[in-house]
């Protein structure tokens, strides 16, 4: 029996595809996702093991039958050591981003790649600053050095508060080379190796932290000397986006060099000639997760959605070209853009797909593979078989581009003007919502209600990844949202003519939100941790949002998780996550799946630092 599309997603665009889909017999992730219940209750809560092939072994969640694997190790050795993977996985994926871009601007520096430049030459003279160096060279050098250091901390993590510094080294964990860290996780989690949950947690929190303050950091600020530091735009966003009679590309993925050079290829007049020959009124280029948020906030590149409706995206019958990097691309999308005349096109020579065309992007011959990406699209455009083409109506305007840089601009220089609202309670406190879609929730719900309770409790939201999707689709990062506010923080976004949601970019953009807590605590002289803050990803998925908590907790932010981790299993584990890390670093986790209630966690704990503060 068709499924209700209403208990799948709360936006109108994608309800309308999934019924498009379920008439025309095409499977999504949700389909995918009933037939794969009952999860497996083992797997759920973390108590499977195949770390050695003694196994496969799995606990007991009962205690009746086996409570120990082949090797000895309990359930809460188990559940760490699943759980210490997964952040070495997001970490690792953030930060390799990191590395591509890292090598991208040390290419810039010898003259490598004469396709890019330095668009923000002022950050880069403060990155230069900052690392004690002269040069450029000795710049691009210092970061690579990031990724193998030793020892030592990692340098952007001057940037955090004395206090939190000092705690991480009275903990052991201040992070040292990005891939130190995650070589040491894979290490520990080895059979035989680490096998007490505190010490593989601890080991945890520092290679979350290598990715907070390392990899992303490293990511989100070479990305701002390469392609500019972004600036508040203008743009639109949801499958409305796509358009009936202009060539579609959509860019997805995560990383913006590639998408960069599409981008501008699509705008070549030779290209624009090749699409009207071919029939249509233009290109049109529109994002879509992360690569979406990156071109979104720096070029007003369209967005056409978040993780859940990739599949959607391409059942529009419209798109003429999915072009795809790393992370986060269901590799349903081969079989489904079969279907359809889409041109699925791979470009990492780390990812590759069936069912894609694969066209290997480097950096020395960007502009030409983008060229030959987005000349493929014009010439498939003809293909589009008219009958099967639906495109949804719904879009919805949106201000993006709210660098910490832009966030000072606008508050006329400094934080003051931020600190003094938060002081006087118009604005309560600081909400970062952030995270991926999942089908265990229905999509957006988590992310639109939890956002709507916080503004309306004058609880100023900032956002990145599928979030920052979501709230633009439901016009959240409009400054006329403010009306949806509560009196203080419509107050404060009236005076500065910003919306209650500030739209900080992708999820490697989280480090600006680390940035930006670390300076307002400075401002304040204390700890994030003593921070009116919380952090919450109410439809995380990915083990990158593993990683990202980590490093939140670990820098002492209070973070609410929507759907509950695979750590169950392990009462010692699951009670250090949610209560005993208080007393280590100062936060904790908090699980709590309906949107509303999370959103009042979010709100007591900013009002108990707030009355720790005396505010
Ligand atoms: Fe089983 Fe231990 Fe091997 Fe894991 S490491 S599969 S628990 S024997
Ligand atoms: S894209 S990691 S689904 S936020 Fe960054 Fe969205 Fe999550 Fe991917």
């Amino acid at each position: 029996m068709a499924k209700d599309v209403r208990d799948r997603s709360i936006d109108p665009a994608s309800r309308e595809m999934l019924d498009v889909c379920q008439r025309a017999g095409l499977e999504t992730a949700w389909d995918r996702f009933e037939k794969q219940q009952p999860q497996c209750g083992f797997g759920e809560l973390g108590l499977c093991c195949r770390n050695c092939n003694m196994g496969p072994c799995r606990i007991d969640p009962f205690g009746e039958g086996a409570i120990k694997g082949v090797c000895g190790a309990t359930a809460d050795i188990i559940v760490a050591r699943n759980l210490l993977r997964s952040i070495a996985a997001g970490a690792s994926a953030h930060s390799d981003h990191a590395r591509d871009v890292a090598h991208t601007f040390r290419a810039v520096s010898m003259g490598e790649a004469p396709s890019y430049s330095i668009k923000d030459q002022a950050k880069l003279e403060r990155l230069m600053s900052e690392y004690g160096v002269d040069t450029q060279i000795a710049l691009a050098d210092a970061i690579m050095a990031q990724f193998g250091k030793q020892d030592g901390p990692l340098q952007f993590t001057g940037r955090a508060p004395a206090k939190r510094l000092e705690l991480w080294k009275k903990l052991g964990i201040e992070p040292r080379g990005i891939d130190r860290e995650i070589v040491e996780c894979m290490h520990r989690t080895h059979m035989g190796v680490d096998n007490d949950y505190v010490s593989l947690i601890l080991q945890g929190l520092r290679t979350g932290l290598a990715d907070g303050w390392g990899g992303s950091m490293i990511a989100t600020e070479l990305q701002d000397v390469l392609f500019g530091t972004p600036t508040p735009t203008f743009s639109e966003a949801n499958l409305g986006v796509l358009e009936p009679n202009q060539v579609n590309v959509i860019v997805h993925g995560h990383e913006p060099l590639l998408s960069e050079m599409i981008v501008a290829a699509a705008a070549d007049p030779e290209m624009v000639e090749l699409a009207t020959k071919q029939g249509a009124v233009g290109i049109n280029v529109a994002g879509m997760c992360c690569t979406g948020n990156e071109v979104l906030m720096r070029h007003g590149v369209p967005a056409a959605g978040n993780f859940l409706q990739q599949e959607l995206a391409v059942a529009t019958g419209a798109v003429d070209a999915m072009v795809v990097d790393v992370q986060c691309v269901m590799p349903a999308l081969g079989a489904l853009a079969g279907c359809f005349h889409t041109k699925f096109i791979s470009t990492s020579p780390k990812a590759k797909f069936p069912g894609a065309v694969h066209m290997e992007f480097h950096e020395e011959t960007a502009p030409e593979t983008a060229k030959s990406i987005v000349s493929a699209a014009v010439q498939n455009y003809k293909n589009r078989n008219p009958a099967k083409v639906h495109i949804p109506k719904e879009k919805s305007k949106c201000m993006v581009g709210f660098s910490v840089e832009t966030i000072v601009g606008a508050l006329g220089g400094n934080l003051d003007p931020l600190i003094g609202a938060i002081k006087s309670g118009a604005v309560r406190g600081i909400g970062a919502v952030v995270g991926c879609n999942n089908p265990k929730i229905v999509h957006d719900y988590g992310h639109i209600n939890m956002v709507k309770e916080l503004i309306k409790n004058n609880v100023l939201v900032l956002t990145t990844g599928c979030n920052a999707h979501a709230c633009a689709k439901a016009g959240l990062l409009l400054p006329e949202a403010a009306d949806l506010a509560g009196e203080g923080l419509k107050g404060v976004c009236k005076a500065l003519g910003i919306p209650p949601v500030l739209h900080m970019g992708s999820c490697v953009d989280i480090s600006r939100i680390l940035t930006a807590a670390a300076a307002v605590a400075n401002a304040l002289g204390v700890d994030i941790s003593d921070l009116p803050a919380a952090g919450a990803a109410p439809e995380w998925m990915s083990e990158k949002a593993v990683a990202i908590g980590a490093y939140v907790v670990g820098s002492g932010v209070y973070t609410v998780l929507g759907t509950v981790p695979q750590v169950l299993g392990s009462s010692a584990v699951a009670g250090l996550l949610t209560a005993g890390a208080k007393d280590v670093v100062g936060a904790c986790f908090a699980v709590e799946p309906d949107p509303f209630k999370a959103a009042t966690l979010m709100i007591d704990h900013i009002d108990s630092q707030r009355k720790k503060l005396g505010l």
